[in-house]
């Protein structure tokens, strides 16, 4: 058979298992998989340099399907091109990523072809995507990667990094805000190793795009700094190819192709219609389909003979030899710079290099004490030079958040310093978290900043870093009314709840400056789960670690900080972040009146729920039934460690613009307040 021949048949193959999976799931979206077929055999079989029998080799290139709907089109590519599934150990098991029975079970309990694109589920996923705008947003993340570390680690002779990012979008993505945000920031990044398709196929699910999206976007890509392509025919192979060779000559700038192209391909009756995006095409219109393209009408998950040989002779072979090729280069690079190769070497695992905690502060008692954030920054500067890829950045509030790296060398990410630190994601809070996510997925690692309050902002991705399990890093300061005179539309209420609420989040309030410390400690060991640090924007006392617990009690999530007499307790208070020297100041005054009371910091709900019974049972006795929790954030699931017979001082309503001590008094966070609350519990 001619190759032109194998291409056709190969482009069909993933047309028909994506019609074959949907109908057989009775749910999913075959319309686009048919239309984007040919781009994604080109893009695999034709022109990335990934390695099939090892997909998470260092430089491969990255494939993003931010349309993650169109999702039989990736596990079509990974299926066909054989590749292979690796585990969290980074041990690579050899099985086959995506079966044929895995597409037969499309969207099926433990198949992995599940309905989107599913990071760590299913191998050769570059990042998880569904939501639309996510993917996008991510890839330009991943582009930052490769420029900081090709900055880093290549050397003379040593290209070891040079990989490039394809993502494809729909108009969804192009539609939604966190789209524009990281496209605008790759555009003033130049990031020329980043390449976008957009399907432009007019349709979205309430039909045409005449009735909501009428924008010039090829013009506004060129406002943006970017390299503007239109390809006319999505069945063009050629063309496809061509157009993705002119991207890698482009230097300077990111690229789009415009990519026409008809939804549901083929499909007499659904073609360039929405009935084609998220439905099943109906068993008599597979059948006419079939018939169009020259396919055996009744055959259902039909690979033909040759086409997996295709593939193998295509990616197979190129990636195969590309990854050979570098890792002969990887190995003199070794000699010659063992240091550097070390690096990389823990860095692909997620380790820490021997060091990483030297030489971190240690705050003496001070009732004055220090902010949150301060200390924030403080320990940022000593583990980013402790940790050379720790890298990072603000949203434009660098100077307030503390995040600046400001050692010598540490320097600012721009497009002609792309070795520099320091991020600057503008004012574009959602686009950072997908960006740090796509670093940290690059195996960088790295945090992004904002006030607590505009956490919202990046909400979406830091839910897809949890349900990822990758360690991103959120820096969030101002973490509750400290911010006073700003008012209720800066105050933090419901953020703390909401966030302790996505399943793997690693939420982090510390109470003062060494807590920290200890809390950047835990941050930093995380691996697989992502991190958010709430961080107080004023002062709070740096609490005498010689007559109370020391920090190190941050790492079980909640520790006994200061204890009744004996240590039997009749009431318990339970406090973090800036409460924490509240609630010692109530009971200090408690136990001058003779009620034994003991303080339980908290700074971790995720991490105190991850230790073991006995542990957590020592530290809120079940049969102390006495308790109150005190917290400047919504009261909301404080239930579950105060009990029915307990009370929670916090945050009923939101905030008021005033000074902070006017708010505290307001808002009841007083020690007399918190005295009182107790003396009603015990009834005395
Ligand atoms: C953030 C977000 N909002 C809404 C949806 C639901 N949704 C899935 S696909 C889709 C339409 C997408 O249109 P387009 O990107 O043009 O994809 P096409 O139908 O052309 O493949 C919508 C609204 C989503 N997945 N993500
Ligand atoms: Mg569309």
């Amino acid at each position: 058979m001619s190759d032109e021949k194998l291409d056709q048949l190969s482009i069909n193959t993933i047309r028909t298992l994506s019609m074959d999976a949907v109908q057989a799931a009775k749910s999913g979206h075959p319309g686009t998989p048919m239309a984007l077929a040919p781009l994604v055999y080109t893009i695999w079989n034709r022109v990335m340099r990934f390695d099939p029998k090892d997909p998470i080799w260092p430089n491969r290139d990255r494939f993003v399907l931010s349309n993650g709907h169109a999702s039989m089109l990736l596990w079509s590519a990974l299926h066909l091109s054989g590749t292979r599934a690796v585990n969290a150990d980074y041990e690579r098991l050899g099985e086959p990523s995506v079966t044929l029975d895995d597409i037969r079970r499309f969207r099926q309990l433990g198949s992995h072809a599940p309905g989107h694109p599913e990071y760590h589920w299913v191998s050769g996923v570059e990042t998880t995507t569904g939501p639309l705008g996510q993917g996008i947003a991510t890839s330009v993340g991943m582009a930052i990667a490769e420029r900081w570390l090709a900055q880093r680690y290549n050397r003379p002779g040593f290209e070891l990094f040079d990989y490039d990012v394809y993502a494809v979008c729909g108009d969804g993505c192009l539609m939604e805000g966190v789209g524009a945000e990281a496209a605008s920031l790759a555009g003033h990044l130049g990031l020329d190793h980043l390449c976008w398709i957009y399907d432009n196929n007019h349709i979205t699910i309430e039909g045409s795009t005449q009735i909501a999206f009428t924008e010039d976007v090829a013009a506004r890509f060129q406002g943006y700094g970017w390299d503007v392509q239109r390809i006319g025919d999505a069945n063009d192979v050629e063309r496809i190819e061509h157009a993705l060779r002119i991207f890698r000559e482009t230097k300077g700038r990111p690229t789009l192709v415009i990519l026409d192209s008809h939804i549901g391909y083929g499909s007499p009756h659904k073609q360039d219609t929405a009935a084609a995006h998220g439905e099943p095409l109906g068993e008599d219109e597979i059948r006419l389909t079939k018939r169009g393209y020259g396919w055996p009408e009744d055959a259902k998950f039909l690979v033909p003979e040759g086409v997996r040989e295709h593939f193998a002779a295509g990616i197979g072979a190129r990636g195969a030899e590309a990854r050979r090729r570098w890792e002969e280069l990887f190995a003199a690079y070794r000699k010659q710079h063992p240091e550097l190769a070390t690096e990389i070497d823990l860095m692909q695992r997620r380790e820490l290099p021997v060091g990483w905690d030297r030489n971190l502060p240690v705050f003496p008692a001070d009732p004055k004490g220090i902010a949150g954030r301060d200390a924030s920054g403080k320990v940022l500067n000593v583990l980013a030079q402790n940790v050379p890829w720790l890298i990072g950045g603000s949203a434009d509030l660098a100077p307030s958040n503390k995040t600046t790296l400001n050692y010598e060398g540490a320097g600012d990410f721009q497009a002609g310093t792309p070795g520099g630190k320091n991020l600057h994601f503008g004012i574009r809070e959602h686009a950072m978290g997908a960006i740090v996510n796509g670093l940290s997925l690059s195996k960088v690692r790295a945090f992004g900043a904002t006030f607590f309050i505009f956490s919202d902002y990046a909400r979406p991705a830091i839910r897809l870093s949890a349900l990822m399990e990758i360690p991103s890093i959120f820096v969030f300061t101002h973490d509750a009314m400290g911010d006073g005179e700003d008012g209720p539309t800066h105050q933090p209420v419901e953020h703390l709840a909401s966030l302790r609420a996505i399943p793997g989040l690693v939420v982090l309030r510390p109470g003062d400056a060494n807590e920290v410390v200890e809390a950047y400690k835990v941050v930093m060991q995380l691996r697989h789960k992502p991190a958010v640090l709430a961080l107080s924007r004023q002062p709070l006392p740096t609490l005498d670690r010689k007559r109370y617990a020391p920090a190190a009690g941050v790492a079980r999530g909640a520790y006994v900080f200061a204890d009744a007499p004996g240590g039997r307790p009749e009431l318990i208070l339970i406090a973090t972040g800036s409460e924490l020297s509240l609630a010692v100041q109530a009971h200090e005054k408690l136990l001058a009146d003779g009620i034994r009371s003991r303080v339980v910091s908290m700074p971790s709900w995720d991490l105190f729920e991850h230790q073991p019974q006995e542990y957590r049972d020592g530290v809120l006795p079940p049969d102390v039934r006495a308790r109150v929790a005190i917290e400047q954030a919504s009261t909301f699931g404080w239930e579950r460690y105060v009990g029915e017979a307990g009370r929670v001082i916090g945050m009923r309503t939101f905030g008021a613009s005033a000074p902070l001590h006017e708010l505290q008094k307001k808002f009841g966070f007083e020690p007399d307040r918190v005295v009182e609350v107790a003396r009603e519990l015990l009834g005395r």
